[in-house]
């Protein structure tokens, strides 16, 4: 019944975040513990809404009954966008082993998840932010804990470290701490509302990424000999950001979060083997970004773990930014929180 505790099912959405100034390298690899603080911006209603509950109960449909009998050994049911997840993909085996650190305290029962994400699941638009994020609070919400964000955000950052960022709107902060047991690394929101930012979506390719972000940030660590800078930049940036976001010094804020991005890629590529996410797409919208600032227009990009470009600018030059990238995605990230 519905009126028991935990509830029948527990329900929420999370928006999937893009950084300004970017997380890139773990101290601890169990507990997501980053070597830099990062900042972020979420993208509103752009992200993951997940529904979850105990496995078994109240299955409506006879084709999803069928699924479900095809695979009795697996202990979760794992659903994306509608369609059952093998239990071998990697998509159900991360979240059934995230399930596994809540399953004790909630009477060891398998689950069925159903996420439902709206972002692009191409490279270099994490769904892993908004997805483990989403999934934390649905847990939150099912089993009636009613943490505080802060706690969420440490969970969610157990799942994925830039799921930490995603149970805040808007500008976003995750303080990489230094205590080895996490206490004191999760996300806080800057309370800074902006709602002239714009960012613009560039999806050049989804050509799947050779090397997957955990993999990619351990091996720079291990093998770039530009790595041992990034630290220091990071601080440095977070802080420029920080004052720029304040002070709505949008100059300062895109120069620093682009040049942020590309110092990211420049310890990328000097890891061994090479982590060269940069496609020849991406090279050509970097160059154009630049031909178009030149011409006096105010726009500057970032780049996460993939070829994908993401633009920052002001309402202001919405137009003229449209008009330059063809088949911009354009997001208001202050405009639509749900
Ligand atoms: C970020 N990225 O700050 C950086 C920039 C990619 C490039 O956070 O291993 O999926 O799950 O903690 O969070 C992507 O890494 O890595 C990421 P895990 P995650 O957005």
């Amino acid at each position: 019944g519905g009126q028991a505790n935990p509830k029948a099912a527990g329900s929420a959405f999370a928006p999937s975040n893009i950084a300004l100034c970017k997380y890139w390298g773990k101290r601890d690899a169990a507990l997501n513990l980053p070597i830099n603080s990062s900042l972020s911006i979420s993208l509103g209603d752009l992200g993951t809404r997940t529904e979850l509950r105990i496995r078994d109960e109240g299955i409506a449909s006879t084709s999803s009954r069928r699924a479900v009998e095809a695979m009795p050994s697996s202990l979760d049911l794992v659903y994306l966008n509608d369609a059952l997840q093998s239990p071998d993909s990697s998509f159900a085996q991360r979240i059934s082993a995230f399930l596994d650190l809540f399953r004790p305290m909630l009477g060891n029962a398998g689950f069925e998840v159903r996420t439902e994400n709206n972002i692009p699941t191409a490279a270099g638009l994490a769904s892993s932010a908004s997805g483990f994020a989403a999934l934390v609070m649905a847990l939150d919400d099912f089993a009636g804990w009613g943490l505080e964000r802060r706690k969420l955000s440490m969970l969610a950052r157990l799942g994925s470290g830039s799921a930490s960022r995603s149970v805040y709107d808007g500008f976003v902060q995750w303080h990489a701490g230094t205590h080895p047991d996490g206490s004191d690394s999760f996300a806080e929101k800057l309370s800074f509302q902006w709602p002239e930012f714009r960012i613009g979506i560039l999806e050049l390719t989804d050509a799947a990424k050779p090397v997957g972000s955990r993999d990619g940030m351990n091996r720079t660590v291990e093998t770039s000999p530009l790595y041992r800078s990034w630290p220091t930049q990071a601080g440095r940036d977070i802080e420029t950001i920080r004052r720029a976001i304040q002070e709505k010094d949008f100059s300062a804020l895109g120069q620093t979060a682009e040049q942020n991005a590309l110092s990211m890629h420049a310890t990328m590529m000097s890891a061994w083997p090479p982590l060269i996410y940069l496609q020849p797409e991406s090279m050509a919208m970097i160059h154009q970004v630049q031909r178009v600032r030149a011409d006096g227009l105010e726009v500057y990009l970032t780049i996460d773990a993939g070829p994908n470009i993401k633009l920052l600018f002001l309402e202001e030059s919405e137009a003229d930014v449209a008009g330059s990238f063809p088949g911009l995605k354009i997001i208001k990230p202050f405009e639509e929180v749900p």
